[in-house]
């Protein structure tokens, strides 16, 4: 037996590891951070195509935050914090943020 709520135990001879719980990370909207600069960190970091970077970068723009991508909890903080790397380094208020999907 475990008390690892990563570890399940079925019956006596079978325990296999729990999926890992994902973690989304969040863009929010600023008034100072320009369009095209948000589109670029979102193509760079999330590996995402024009369109899809304009879409999100739009979303929150009008709604003040929008779900960029859900990974492992590793990789949400890995990539939360090279994209406000970026927006840092340029000397803009970017933020992401990672939270555990329900
Ligand atoms: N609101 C910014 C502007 O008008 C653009 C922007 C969009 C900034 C999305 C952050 O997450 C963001 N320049």
């Amino acid at each position: 037996m475990t008390d690892d709520p990563d570890v399940i135990v079925r019956g006596k001879t079978e325990t296999r590891l729990a999926r890992p719980k994902l973690h989304k990370v969040i863009l929010w909207n600023d008034d100072f951070t320009p369009r095209e600069f948000v589109t670029v960190v979102l193509k760079c970091v999330f590996g995402m195509g024009p369109e899809k970077a304009h879409v999100v970068m739009m979303t929150a723009h009008r709604r003040g935050a929008c779900v960029v991508a859900v990974f492992t909890k590793e990789v949400a903080e890995t990539k939360s914090s090279q994209a406000n790397d970026y927006g840092k380094e340029a000397g803009f208020p970017l933020r992401f943020t990672t939270e555990p999907e329900e």
